[in-house]
């Protein structure tokens, strides 16, 4: 799967994209991520990618021009891959838009910055609005990498456990089971005997029972949602 990514500062990506499963994704070619700076696309003396809102008012917004030649020019006229525009006034990202997502072959997104971007940009350009949650951050970048990493994970092969995905919290409508490993008792506090019982029809029961009670206790909208 490929992400093109269309930021104002492609930088503050590269730590992440370069570091754990997703370089080891790129590197066995299951996920290639491109950054491209919008800046080289603004064609002015000064490479404005902003400008003063019309109508006044504070802030900055992004310029639609740079904005539709950097998409453009990377992904031809029009696109042929969904445009997503990383916004706090998006659709709210979940496990089930990640996986919708995770269905494309290739994905733009659309970093916005200062108050946003020109809306002929959300009008004629993009073609998804996503939003991390119901705070504001300073830029979609944090927002992007989160896409891409859940995303990435759900395609086959990029997790090393083939089935990892489908027992996460969220992708089961539930919350995870508590997880231990050795050593079987640490300070005293020992693992619960079933799970060193062997016995694997006993074992499946109790996580699914601790699944259910810890969605309860933790997220009892998610129960009455049925996600
Ligand atoms: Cl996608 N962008 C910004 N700037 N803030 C956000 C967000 C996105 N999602 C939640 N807050």
């Amino acid at each position: 799967m490929r992400f093109d990514i269309f930021t104002l500062f492609p930088e503050s990506l590269l730590s992440y994209l370069n570091a754990s499963i997703l370089k080891k994704a790129a590197q066995r070619n299951l996920l290639e991520v491109r950054l491209h700076n919008i800046r080289h696309w603004a064609i002015d003396r000064h490479r404005m990618t902003d400008d003063l809102p019309y109508g006044g008012g504070g802030g900055m917004v992004m310029k639609p021009e740079p904005i539709f030649s950097a998409v453009e020019g990377v992904l031809g006229k029009p696109p042929t891959c969904p445009v997503v525009l990383l916004t706090p006034q998006g659709r709210l990202f979940t496990q089930k838009v990640a996986a919708e997502l995770a269905a494309y072959p290739r994905l733009a997104l659309l970093c916005g910055h200062y108050e946003g971007v020109d809306e002929r940009v959300r009008e004629h350009l993009v073609t998804d609005e996503i939003s991390i949650g119901d705070y504001v951050l300073t830029g979609g970048e944090l927002a992007a990498l989160v896409v891409v990493d859940a995303v990435a994970r759900l395609i086959p092969g990029v997790l090393g456990d083939p089935h990892g995905a489908q027992q996460d919290s969220h992708a089961t409508g539930l919350l995870e089971h508590p997880h231990y490993t050795r050593p079987p008792e640490f300070r005293g506090w020992r693992v619960p005997d079933v799970l060193l019982s062997g016995d694997h029809a006993r074992i499946a029961r109790w996580r699914q029972e601790q699944s259910l009670e810890r969605t309860r206790q933790r997220r009892p909208d998610m129960m009455e949602e049925g996600r």
